[in-house]
């Protein structure tokens, strides 16, 4: 445990004539950096970067440093509305809390008596440290189904790291690895889930020999020892092809394939079937940079891979996933200083057990839309997002007939978004969470006012597994905003749940951190707790695995009924599944590339970072730009099989000229129509969510690796 200690602000405040300062811990993404919240006049005044959190070190990015204009923003939704016009019309009334609660109390409670609690269907997007609560509401309430981006996000690093070694293996870089692999990741832009790019760029100044595995130049790529350019989406195959050097070179750690791995024999065979001949040809990668990549990364001790979405949203995500592990694993990488640890986090309730999965009922679990087809994502409680779609438009396998979505925006987020409006459209009732009146809030019924992390007291990090927890401490309270936690604390008890909830929601924090025998009063005083640090615990006790091994064959996927070892799929749509559709859409789009302002959908009205991204932008190669009579900074047009946006063209030699890189997630809060531009620029109208398109365990949706055509713009709005 630290102590609580606050430097050097004295100054600060003389200085700025400040009237407070609070530690607290900034969430404007993912989250995890220490900030000091300075407020002049009871107003949040400045945020600077914790010089003493170990998390960040003083550092910030550009969302933490704008918070307080988010939280500020003239049009934030301070109290809750109900619509009164037909949907999407704009037409909102203000109305009480209790009138909000009570109305979705009495919906909920009326679809469950009617149709079973599985036809309603709580949602939520990307981890905003609200899901453990969602969970215990859900869960409580009977419904199998929450409707997360867990799917194609994070989930696959957590479901397959499970099977394989137990839990999620962190990269260490508190003890600085020395070679660092960095696969379809972009950290220091995108800082995500238990990763800050601080701590990994301190380690390359610190010598780490660098590998980056990415279709683009980006500025790590540019910074590597080796670069690999893949093609799109051919990372399994890459992943088997270094395997195979090091497998048969025998440049593997041999005590702890001996000792501590499951299916070797089988692996090798594997790998075996993935020569380097074939491996370049799959993925454009010549054969001497695949090896080079190969000896690398086995001989260099410690190593460590620090890997990123771009290999979970594709068909071949858990193998993708699965794969990298190997590579960690028989390199003898694992729970090793400076290489990946299974880290362990305070003895807290974790977001597990605080999830009451416990409490579901076993024949409401097994009516998880999707759990029968995509059996990985069904074991960890997450569903694919065409089956929710599915349910409400066609009642397939039943009725879904409510949507709560708190903290996603899924009209700009999930694939094939003409259908999610639709579904959107046609649901009952939909009650919706957020800042912002976003293009989904537009089409719900009621909408409640979200306190963003300056309003609010909550346990920071508490489901992230690099083994800290952190205070976040309420600074300010914006209009009648309240946290996701307090609104489901408050509606559990409109719905029959009262008895697991508590008066207030710091009963909650102090029931997570109960069995550390604190409780959010004492830890309020505290900096941060960390959990236990020991390294190799599978020396003692093997990993927690059906085996107890490290499972380079897994048991779990061979149970359900899937290969148990990492294969490479061809794309559903590209130049070798669909050759005839290549020569309609000759170039591969990639999208989705993460941008340092924005958040997803969250931000564009953010003067600060709007500032930094005006317009979407659409990455090419200047010789495919010519080819299509395209020049820097032009309006295009970009098309796939599924429909057309527009984007402007950013000219880079860094990318593939046969590959094309889109932004995802925008939209216009700045048009006060009720649409705002949502499906002008949206490049989830070009991605396909059909089933077969999915990675088959794990239900992943594949918006990262398609077919398309791009041109100029000739007229305005072409699009619609
Ligand atoms: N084509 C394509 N599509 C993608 C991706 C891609 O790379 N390419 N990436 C995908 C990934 S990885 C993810 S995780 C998803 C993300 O998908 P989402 O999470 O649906 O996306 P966001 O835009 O972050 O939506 C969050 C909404 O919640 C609001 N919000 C933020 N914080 C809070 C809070 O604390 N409480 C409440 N109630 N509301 C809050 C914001 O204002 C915003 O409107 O998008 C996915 N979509
Ligand atoms: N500023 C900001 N930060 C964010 C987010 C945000 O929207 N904005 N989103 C958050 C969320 S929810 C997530 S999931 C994370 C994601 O964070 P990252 O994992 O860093 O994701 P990206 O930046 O989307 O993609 C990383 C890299 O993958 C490359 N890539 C694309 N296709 C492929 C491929 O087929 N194979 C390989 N090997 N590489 C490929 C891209 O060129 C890109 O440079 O970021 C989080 N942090
Ligand atoms: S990286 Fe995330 S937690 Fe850190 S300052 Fe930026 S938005 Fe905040
Ligand atoms: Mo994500």
């Amino acid at each position: 445990m630290q102590e609580f200690v606050y430097s050097n602000v004295e100054r600060e405040m003389e200085v700025y004539g400040y009237d407070s300062v609070t530690k607290s811990h900034c969430r404007m993404c993912h989250g995890g950096c220490g900030v000091l919240v300075y407020t002049k006049n009871g107003r949040v005044a400045k945020i600077a970067g914790d010089p003493d959190c170990p998390i960040n070190h003083g550092t910030l990015c550009s969302k933490g440093i704008a918070s307080a204009q988010l939280a500020y923003h003239p049009d934030r939704l301070t109290h809750p509305v109900k619509r009164m016009g037909p949907k999407g019309s704009g037409k909102w009334e203000r109305i009480s809390w209790d009138e909000a609660l009570d109305t979705i109390a009495e919906r909920m409670v009326q679809y469950k008596e009617s149709f079973g609690a599985e036809s309603v269907v709580m949602g939520y997007g990307t981890g905003r440290e609200n899901e453990a609560v969602i969970y215990r509401f859900a869960n409580l309430l009977g419904s199998p189904n929450v409707l997360t981006a867990g799917h194609f996000c994070y989930g696959p690093r957590i479901a397959t790291s499970i099977i394989t070694c137990g839990t999620n293996p962190i990269v260490d870089y508190e003890n600085h690895p020395k070679c660092i692999m960095v696969w379809g990741n972009n950290l220091v832009i995108s800082n995500p889930d238990c990763y800050k790019g601080e701590p990994f760029s301190v380690s390359l100044d610190e010598g780490a020999q660098l590998i980056v595995v990415d279709p683009r130049l980006t500025r790590l790529a540019a910074r590597a020892n080796v670069w690999l350019q893949l093609r799109p989406g051919t990372d399994a195959a890459l992943a088997l092809g270094m395997l195979n050097v090091i497998v048969n070179e025998g440049l593997y750690d041999k005590e702890f394939v001996e000792n501590y791995v499951h299916g070797w024999e089988s692996f090798v065979k594997r790998v075996n079937e993935y020569p380097l001949d074939k491996v370049e040809e799959i993925t454009w990668v010549p054969q001497k940079k695949v090896r080079e990549a190969a000896h690398l990364f086995a001989t260099i001790k410690p190593a460590a891979i620090q890997w990123g979405v771009a290999i979970e949203q594709q068909i071949n995500c858990a193998d993708n996933n699965r794969a990298l592990m190997a590579l960690m694993g028989i390199t003898g990488n694992i729970d090793v200083p400076g290489g990946q640890v299974l880290f362990r986090t305070p003895k807290i309730r974790n977001v597990g057990q605080f999830g009451a999965h416990d409490k579901l009922p076993k024949e409401q679990a097994a009516k998880r839309l999707g759990g029968n087809r995509f059996r990985l994502a069904g074991n960890f409680a997450i569903i694919n997002p065409k089956c929710v779609w599915d349910a409400i438009l066609e009642e397939e396998p039943y009725a879904v007939k409510m949507l709560f979505f708190i903290s996603s925006n899924p009209v700009m987020t999930r694939a094939n978004a003409r259908e999610v409006y639709q579904a959107l459209e046609q649901v009952e009732f939909m009650a919706v969470s957020d800042f912002f009146m976003t293009p989904t809030a537009e089409l719900a019924d009621v909408v409640l006012p979200a306190a963003t992390w300056l309003e609010m007291d909550y346990i920071g990090d508490f489901w992230k597994r690099h083994g800290y927890i952190l205070p976040r401490r309420k600074v300010i309270q914006v209009g009648e905003c309240r946290s996701d936690h307090e609104m489901l604390n408050d509606l559990a008890h409109r719905v029959g749940q009262g008895e697991y909830w508590w008066d207030t929601f710091e009963g909650g924090l102090d029931y997570i951190l109960e069995p550390l025998g604190i409780t959010w009063q004492g830890f309020k005083k505290m900096d941060y707790i960390r959990g236990e640090v020991k390294y190799q615990k599978y020396k003692e006790k093997g990993f927690s695995t059906p085996t107890r091994k490290f499972e380079l064959w897994s048991t779990k996927l061979e149970e359900w009924g899937y290969d148990p070892l990492p294969q490479y799929r061809e794309m559903p749509e590209g130049p070798v599944s669909t050759p005839e559709l290549y020569k309609e859409y000759p170039y591969i789009l990639i999208t989705g590339m993460r941008l340092p302002g924005f958040f997803h959908t969250e931000n564009r009205q953010v003067p600060w970072l709007r500032e930094l991204h005006r317009d979407p932008v659409v990455e090419i190669h200047p010789d495919t730009a010519q080819k299509q009579g395209i020049e820097e900074g032009d309006w295009v047009i970009i098309e796939s099989p599924r429909g057309k946006v527009r984007q402007r063209a950013k000219l880079s030699k860094g990318i593939d000229p046969r590959v094309v890189g889109a932004q995802h997630a925008w939209w216009f809060p700045e048009r006060k129509d009720t649409g705002h531009g949502w499906d002008e620029s949206n490049i989830n109208i070009l991605t396909d969510n059909a089933y077969e398109t999915c990675d088959p365990a794990m239900g992943a949706t594949n918006v990262r690796v398609l077919l398309c055509e791009i041109y100029p713009e000739i007229n305005e709005g072409e699009t619609t």
